[in-house]
């Protein structure tokens, strides 16, 4: 009992000394503990005589108390010391910009489609668009296909179980605007079409851009001028262009398209690059158009068709297989 103060004193140096609250607690244990050195003393109190255990257990209960309230002090000054270090390295400057993701560019289709709208679009055609699972009404009978003609097979189509079907073409769009509207109006549809058709020139998708112009005037001589236009204006050239008859069951007279390419080595060939024609009679009366007063030219284009001339790319699957070595080139 008689080195009670001593024991005091030492005590506290190692609580002031424990740089970890392990440490600190380590400490706790060999002073408060079960087996502790004041628990011993307050064990030895019951061996002792009377007449001095009472002044002995007050001391001992004193450094028992002093004991645990300068754990307490240190346990509070570690936390601190812990918090604020967790507090310094893991601090978030939050008005960093966020990281960037890699963004492909445009993909190529894209591209091609909107650069033809915005060309169109100086022209005063307005861009429309429609379902693309359709009924045999918009994409086949009211574009003058009769039931059992042969050129609807030349569209293998792909049928849904109860007679629906993925629109072949965009014709179906602008049957759906005539029906909708009053002409006078010139208009182009771009999207998906479907036909169950697949090799090195053909994709089971792809995607093509229709015009449409109706009015009480128009001529295959608009129609001409209004191609020409176009297809300088997307190649930024001047091409020799050649019309040759064709046959669409939607267009009479019909012609297909086609332009003189020059070759770097100054060779040349003719390429096709379009569909057009007069609107058929058919046509415009099934679409509630009076084809005794208006007329109207149609054209098509396949976009894929396009872009493979604009960019060089001569294998259409590149447009499908999405590998980012080929898009990022589009940047
Ligand atoms: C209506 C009336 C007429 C749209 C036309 C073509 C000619 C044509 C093809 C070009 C390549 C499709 O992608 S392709 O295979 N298109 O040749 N399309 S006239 O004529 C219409 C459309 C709708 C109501």
């Amino acid at each position: 009992m008689s080195d009670i103060a001593s024991l005091v004193a030492s005590a506290t140096a190692q609580i002031d000394a424990a740089d970890s609250i392990e440490a600190l607690e380590a400490q706790r244990v060999q002073l408060l503990g079960k087996q502790g050195q004041i628990t011993g003393l307050l064990k030895e109190l019951g061996s002792m005589a009377a007449d001095q255990r009472k002044a002995a257990g007050e001391a001992v209960n004193r450094a028992k108390d002093e004991i645990g309230t300068r754990i307490a002090a240190r346990r509070e000054q570690l936390e601190q010391a812990v918090l604020a270090a967790r507090l310094s390295s893991e601090r978030l400057d939050v008005t960093l910009p966020g990281r960037n993701g890699s963004r492909a560019p445009m993909h190529p289709i894209s591209r091609t489609s909107e650069r033809i709208a915005e060309i169109f679009a100086r022209m005063g055609y307005e861009l429309a668009d429609g379902p693309e699972i359709e009924d045999d009404w918009h994409n086949f009978e009211a574009l003058n296909f009769p039931p059992h003609h042969p050129a609807r097979a030349m569209h293998d189509t792909f049928y849904f179980p109860d007679g629906r079907l993925l629109r072949t073409h965009t014709s179906p769009v602008q049957v759906r605007y005539m029906r909708e509207r009053k002409p006078p109006f010139r208009m182009i549809a771009i999207g998906k079409v479907y036909r169950s058709d697949s090799d090195q020139t053909h994709s089971p998708m792809f995607h093509q851009m229709e015009g449409l112009l109706i009015d009480e005037t128009s001529s295959f001589a608009d129609l001409k001028g209004t191609l020409k236009q176009f297809v300088d204006t997307f190649f930024e050239r001047d091409f020799a262009m050649r019309f040759r008859p064709s046959y669409f069951p939607f267009t009479e007279p019909s012609a297909e398209v086609d332009i003189r390419w020059e070759q770097p080595d100054g060779s040349a060939r003719w390429l096709e690059v379009l569909g057009c024609g007069m609107v058929h009679p058919n046509v415009l009366r099934q679409c509630g158009i009076d084809p005794e007063r208006y007329s109207g030219f149609a054209f098509g284009i396949g976009i894929e068709r396009f872009a493979m001339l604009r960019y060089g790319v001569n294998d259409l699957r590149a447009f499908f297989e999405n590998d980012l070595r080929f898009l990022r080139q589009f940047a």
